[in-house]
Protein backbone atom coordinates (compact mmCIF):
# COMPACT_ATOMS: atom_id res chain seq x y z
CA UNK A 1 0.00 0.00 0.00
CA UNK A 2 1.32 3.35 -0.66
CA UNK A 3 1.72 6.57 1.33
CA UNK A 4 -1.24 7.69 0.04
CA UNK A 5 -3.21 4.77 0.28
CA UNK A 6 -2.66 4.71 3.49
CA UNK A 7 -3.67 8.25 4.08
CA UNK A 8 -7.24 7.69 2.49
CA UNK A 9 -7.69 4.67 4.68
CA UNK A 10 -6.92 6.54 7.72
CA UNK A 11 -8.80 9.48 6.81
CA UNK A 12 -11.64 6.57 6.08
CA UNK A 13 -11.13 4.76 9.48
CA UNK A 14 -11.72 8.43 11.31
CA UNK A 15 -8.31 7.58 12.43
CA UNK A 16 -7.22 11.06 13.04
CA UNK A 17 -3.84 10.38 14.91
CA UNK A 18 -2.98 8.23 11.99
CA UNK A 19 -3.93 10.63 9.57
CA UNK A 20 -1.90 13.35 11.49
CA UNK A 21 1.61 11.12 11.60
CA UNK A 22 0.95 9.73 7.76
CA UNK A 23 0.86 13.52 6.81
CA UNK A 24 3.81 15.36 8.84
CA UNK A 25 5.69 11.89 7.22
CA UNK A 26 4.83 12.84 3.92
CA UNK A 27 5.32 16.46 4.31
CA UNK A 28 8.90 16.11 6.28
CA UNK A 29 9.54 13.83 2.70
CA UNK A 30 9.07 16.69 0.57
CA UNK A 31 6.20 15.74 -0.94
CA UNK A 32 3.99 18.30 -2.55
CA UNK A 33 0.87 19.75 -0.33
CA UNK A 34 -1.12 19.74 -2.64
CA UNK A 35 -0.66 16.06 -3.96
CA UNK A 36 -1.17 15.19 -0.35
CA UNK A 37 -4.86 16.59 -0.35
CA UNK A 38 -6.21 14.99 -3.58
CA UNK A 39 -4.50 11.82 -3.23
CA UNK A 40 -4.41 10.86 0.31
CA UNK A 41 -6.97 13.06 2.32
CA UNK A 42 -9.91 13.54 -0.28
CA UNK A 43 -9.25 10.35 -1.67
CA UNK A 44 -10.73 8.84 1.70
CA UNK A 45 -13.47 10.93 1.60
CA UNK A 46 -13.89 9.20 -1.68
CA UNK A 47 -13.97 6.03 -0.31
CA UNK A 48 -16.56 7.46 2.46
CA UNK A 49 -19.44 9.11 0.41
CA UNK A 50 -20.66 6.14 -2.08
CA UNK A 51 -20.37 4.05 1.41
CA UNK A 52 -22.95 6.44 3.15
CA UNK A 53 -24.98 6.94 0.29
CA UNK A 54 -25.66 3.19 0.12
CA UNK A 55 -26.20 2.61 3.98
CA UNK A 56 -22.83 1.26 4.31
CA UNK A 57 -22.06 4.07 6.64
CA UNK A 58 -23.68 6.09 9.24
CA UNK A 59 -23.55 9.42 10.75
CA UNK A 60 -21.31 9.06 13.53
CA UNK A 61 -18.78 6.88 11.32
CA UNK A 62 -18.97 9.54 8.20
CA UNK A 63 -18.24 12.56 11.26
CA UNK A 64 -15.28 10.58 12.57
CA UNK A 65 -14.12 10.60 8.61
CA UNK A 66 -14.64 14.37 8.47
CA UNK A 67 -12.78 14.81 11.82
CA UNK A 68 -9.55 12.93 10.14
CA UNK A 69 -9.94 14.62 7.24
CA UNK A 70 -9.82 18.40 9.03
CA UNK A 71 -6.74 17.13 11.15
CA UNK A 72 -4.71 16.42 7.83
CA UNK A 73 -5.80 19.44 5.96
CA UNK A 74 -4.99 21.77 9.12
CA UNK A 75 -1.05 20.37 9.14
CA UNK A 76 -1.69 21.20 5.02
CA UNK A 77 -2.95 24.19 5.34
CA UNK A 78 -0.59 26.51 6.41
CA UNK A 79 1.53 25.64 3.21
CA UNK A 80 -0.64 26.10 0.96
CA UNK A 81 -1.33 29.62 1.95
CA UNK A 82 2.48 30.25 1.20
CA UNK A 83 1.30 29.78 -2.29
CA UNK A 84 0.69 33.82 -3.12
CA UNK A 85 0.34 36.15 -0.63
CA UNK A 86 0.28 39.55 -2.94
CA UNK A 87 -3.36 39.12 -3.17
CA UNK A 88 -5.69 40.43 -0.86
CA UNK A 89 -8.83 40.15 -2.16
CA UNK A 90 -11.38 39.80 0.41
CA UNK A 91 -14.07 36.69 -0.49
CA UNK A 92 -16.65 35.85 1.86
CA UNK A 93 -18.08 32.15 1.76
CA UNK A 94 -20.89 30.18 3.67
CA UNK A 95 -23.10 27.03 3.54
CA UNK A 96 -26.69 28.54 2.83
CA UNK A 97 -29.54 28.32 5.18
CA UNK A 98 -31.03 24.78 6.53
CA UNK A 99 -27.36 23.16 5.46
CA UNK A 100 -24.59 21.93 7.96
CA UNK A 101 -21.99 20.02 5.10
CA UNK A 102 -19.08 21.88 4.98
CA UNK A 103 -16.17 19.46 4.10
CA UNK A 104 -16.58 20.69 0.19
CA UNK A 105 -16.75 24.64 1.61
CA UNK A 106 -13.70 24.14 3.69
CA UNK A 107 -11.85 22.68 0.97
CA UNK A 108 -12.77 25.64 -1.32
CA UNK A 109 -11.73 28.46 1.66
CA UNK A 110 -8.21 26.87 2.25
CA UNK A 111 -7.77 26.80 -1.76
CA UNK A 112 -8.78 30.19 -1.95
CA UNK A 113 -6.52 31.00 0.78
CA UNK A 114 -3.99 29.08 -0.60
CA UNK A 115 -4.93 32.26 -3.74
CA UNK A 116 -4.06 34.80 -1.52
CA UNK A 117 -7.49 35.83 -1.12
CA UNK A 118 -8.63 37.04 2.50
CA UNK A 119 -11.27 34.59 3.02
CA UNK A 120 -14.39 35.70 5.71
CA UNK A 121 -15.71 31.97 6.59
CA UNK A 122 -19.35 32.60 7.72
CA UNK A 123 -19.46 28.90 8.46
CA UNK A 124 -23.27 26.85 8.09
CA UNK A 125 -26.56 27.20 8.44
CA UNK A 126 -26.32 30.98 6.84
CA UNK A 127 -28.98 32.78 6.49
CA UNK A 128 -29.59 35.46 3.59
CA UNK A 129 -29.38 38.24 5.66
CA UNK A 130 -25.99 37.14 7.59
CA UNK A 131 -25.17 37.40 3.92
CA UNK A 132 -26.11 40.75 3.02
CA UNK A 133 -24.89 41.85 6.50
CA UNK A 134 -21.12 40.18 5.83
CA UNK A 135 -21.12 41.83 2.61
CA UNK A 136 -21.52 45.32 4.17
CA UNK A 137 -19.13 44.93 6.84
CA UNK A 138 -16.41 43.42 4.86
CA UNK A 139 -17.15 44.73 1.43
CA UNK A 140 -16.00 41.41 -0.38
CA UNK A 141 -15.18 41.13 -4.26
CA UNK A 142 -17.42 37.86 -4.73
CA UNK A 143 -19.01 36.36 -2.48
CA UNK A 144 -19.67 32.21 -2.71
CA UNK A 145 -22.51 29.89 -1.76
CA UNK A 146 -22.37 25.87 -0.69
CA UNK A 147 -25.21 23.72 -0.92
CA UNK A 148 -25.33 20.10 -0.56
CA UNK A 149 -28.93 19.07 -0.18
CA UNK A 150 -31.52 19.63 -2.87
CA UNK A 151 -34.10 20.93 -0.02
CA UNK A 152 -31.18 23.72 0.46
CA UNK A 153 -30.58 24.93 -3.14
CA UNK A 154 -33.52 27.46 -3.17
CA UNK A 155 -32.20 29.25 -0.42
CA UNK A 156 -29.14 30.30 -2.92
CA UNK A 157 -31.75 31.99 -4.91
CA UNK A 158 -33.20 33.74 -1.36
CA UNK A 159 -29.39 34.53 -0.70
CA UNK A 160 -28.92 36.41 -4.14
CA UNK A 161 -32.85 37.91 -3.33
CA UNK A 162 -31.65 39.52 -0.49
CA UNK A 163 -28.61 40.68 -1.56
CA UNK A 164 -30.49 42.11 -4.76
CA UNK A 165 -32.87 43.64 -2.25
CA UNK A 166 -30.39 45.15 -0.38
CA UNK A 167 -28.94 47.36 -3.40
CA UNK A 168 -25.34 44.91 -3.07
CA UNK A 169 -26.09 43.26 -5.85
CA UNK A 170 -23.58 45.01 -8.53
CA UNK A 171 -20.67 45.52 -5.86
CA UNK A 172 -20.15 41.50 -5.87
CA UNK A 173 -20.22 38.65 -7.89
CA UNK A 174 -21.76 35.55 -7.09
CA UNK A 175 -20.03 31.87 -7.16
CA UNK A 176 -22.35 29.11 -6.11
CA UNK A 177 -21.03 24.99 -5.66
CA UNK A 178 -21.73 22.43 -4.04
CA UNK A 179 -22.35 18.27 -5.57
CA UNK A 180 -26.37 18.89 -6.67
CA UNK A 181 -25.83 22.02 -8.45
CA UNK A 182 -25.28 22.09 -12.37
CA UNK A 183 -24.63 25.49 -14.14
CA UNK A 184 -28.56 25.82 -15.60
CA UNK A 185 -28.91 26.38 -11.81
CA UNK A 186 -26.46 28.77 -11.43
CA UNK A 187 -27.56 30.45 -14.33
CA UNK A 188 -31.59 30.06 -13.43
CA UNK A 189 -30.92 31.81 -10.14
CA UNK A 190 -28.93 34.94 -11.27
CA UNK A 191 -25.49 33.24 -9.82
CA UNK A 192 -22.68 34.62 -12.17
CA UNK A 193 -20.69 31.59 -11.79
CA UNK A 194 -20.84 27.78 -11.23
CA UNK A 195 -17.65 26.46 -9.68
CA UNK A 196 -17.80 22.53 -10.27
CA UNK A 197 -14.67 21.91 -7.43
CA UNK A 198 -12.55 24.21 -5.27
CA UNK A 199 -10.46 24.48 -7.93
CA UNK A 200 -12.59 25.79 -10.31
CA UNK A 201 -13.97 27.85 -7.85
CA UNK A 202 -9.81 29.38 -7.10
CA UNK A 203 -9.75 29.87 -11.02
CA UNK A 204 -12.30 31.50 -11.25
CA UNK A 205 -12.54 34.12 -8.69
CA UNK A 206 -8.76 34.56 -10.05
CA UNK A 207 -10.10 35.70 -13.09
CA UNK A 208 -12.71 37.63 -11.84
CA UNK A 209 -9.98 39.62 -9.49
CA UNK A 210 -7.96 40.04 -12.33
CA UNK A 211 -10.53 41.45 -14.63
CA UNK A 212 -11.17 44.33 -12.77
CO1 LIG B 1 -25.07 14.44 4.19
N1 LIG B 1 -26.08 14.19 2.55
N2 LIG B 1 -26.74 14.66 5.19
N3 LIG B 1 -23.94 14.50 5.75
N4 LIG B 1 -23.65 13.90 3.11
C1 LIG B 1 -25.33 14.09 1.31
C2 LIG B 1 -25.13 15.45 0.67
C3 LIG B 1 -26.25 13.11 0.44
C4 LIG B 1 -26.04 13.28 -1.10
C5 LIG B 1 -25.96 11.64 0.87
C6 LIG B 1 -26.96 10.68 0.27
O1 LIG B 1 -27.94 10.39 0.87
N5 LIG B 1 -26.75 10.18 -0.92
C7 LIG B 1 -27.64 13.50 0.96
C8 LIG B 1 -28.36 14.62 0.19
C9 LIG B 1 -29.48 14.09 -0.68
C10 LIG B 1 -30.16 15.19 -1.40
O2 LIG B 1 -30.35 16.27 -0.95
N6 LIG B 1 -30.53 14.86 -2.62
C11 LIG B 1 -27.34 13.87 2.40
C12 LIG B 1 -28.30 13.89 3.45
C13 LIG B 1 -29.68 13.40 3.08
C14 LIG B 1 -28.00 14.32 4.74
C15 LIG B 1 -28.94 14.41 5.95
C16 LIG B 1 -30.34 14.93 5.66
C17 LIG B 1 -28.95 12.99 6.58
C18 LIG B 1 -29.87 12.83 7.78
O3 LIG B 1 -29.74 13.48 8.76
N7 LIG B 1 -30.81 11.93 7.56
C19 LIG B 1 -28.16 15.36 6.89
C20 LIG B 1 -28.51 16.84 6.62
C21 LIG B 1 -27.93 17.77 7.64
C22 LIG B 1 -28.10 19.21 7.19
O4 LIG B 1 -27.29 19.70 6.42
N8 LIG B 1 -29.16 19.89 7.62
C23 LIG B 1 -26.76 15.05 6.49
C24 LIG B 1 -25.69 15.07 7.36
C25 LIG B 1 -24.38 14.75 7.01
C26 LIG B 1 -23.24 14.62 8.02
C27 LIG B 1 -23.35 15.58 9.20
C28 LIG B 1 -23.21 13.19 8.53
C29 LIG B 1 -21.99 14.80 7.08
C30 LIG B 1 -21.54 16.28 6.95
C31 LIG B 1 -20.31 16.56 7.79
C32 LIG B 1 -19.77 17.93 7.45
O5 LIG B 1 -19.92 18.47 6.35
N9 LIG B 1 -19.10 18.49 8.45
C33 LIG B 1 -22.56 14.38 5.72
C34 LIG B 1 -21.76 14.00 4.61
C35 LIG B 1 -20.28 13.91 4.86
C36 LIG B 1 -22.32 13.72 3.34
C37 LIG B 1 -21.64 13.11 2.09
C38 LIG B 1 -21.41 11.62 2.38
C39 LIG B 1 -20.32 13.69 1.68
C40 LIG B 1 -20.34 15.21 1.44
C41 LIG B 1 -18.91 15.69 1.33
O6 LIG B 1 -18.37 16.21 2.29
N10 LIG B 1 -18.25 15.40 0.19
C42 LIG B 1 -22.73 13.42 0.96
C43 LIG B 1 -22.75 12.38 -0.14
C44 LIG B 1 -22.12 12.90 -1.43
O7 LIG B 1 -21.91 14.09 -1.63
N11 LIG B 1 -21.90 12.00 -2.32
C45 LIG B 1 -23.94 13.67 1.76
C46 LIG B 1 -16.85 15.72 -0.03
C47 LIG B 1 -16.72 17.19 -0.48
C48 LIG B 1 -15.23 17.47 -0.71
O8 LIG B 1 -17.43 17.33 -1.70
O9 LIG B 1 -19.15 18.91 -0.70
O10 LIG B 1 -19.36 18.12 -3.10
P1 LIG B 1 -18.51 18.51 -1.96
O11 LIG B 1 -17.60 19.74 -2.37
C49 LIG B 1 -16.88 19.84 -3.59
C50 LIG B 1 -17.68 20.50 -4.72
O12 LIG B 1 -19.06 20.27 -4.66
C51 LIG B 1 -17.28 21.94 -4.66
O13 LIG B 1 -15.92 21.88 -4.22
C52 LIG B 1 -15.75 20.80 -3.28
C53 LIG B 1 -14.38 20.21 -3.42
O14 LIG B 1 -13.97 20.02 -4.74
N12 LIG B 1 -17.98 22.86 -3.74
C54 LIG B 1 -18.00 24.22 -3.96
C55 LIG B 1 -18.64 22.63 -2.60
N13 LIG B 1 -19.10 23.75 -2.07
C56 LIG B 1 -18.72 24.76 -2.87
C57 LIG B 1 -18.93 26.13 -2.77
C58 LIG B 1 -18.42 26.95 -3.75
C59 LIG B 1 -17.71 26.41 -4.84
C60 LIG B 1 -17.49 25.03 -4.95
O15 LIG B 1 -18.66 28.27 -3.61
C61 LIG B 1 -18.44 29.12 -4.64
Amino acid sequence: MSNFEKLAEAVYQGDDLEVKTITQGMIAAGVKPMEIVSKGLLAGMDIVAPKFKAGEMFIPEVMMSAKALSEGLSIVKPLLSAEDSANVSTFVMGTVKGDLHDIGKNLVVMLLESGGFNVVDLGVDVTPEAFVEAIKEHKPRIVGMCALLTTTMMAMQDTIDAITEAGLRDKVKVLVGGAPLYPEFAEKIGADGYCVDAVSCKEMSAKIVANN
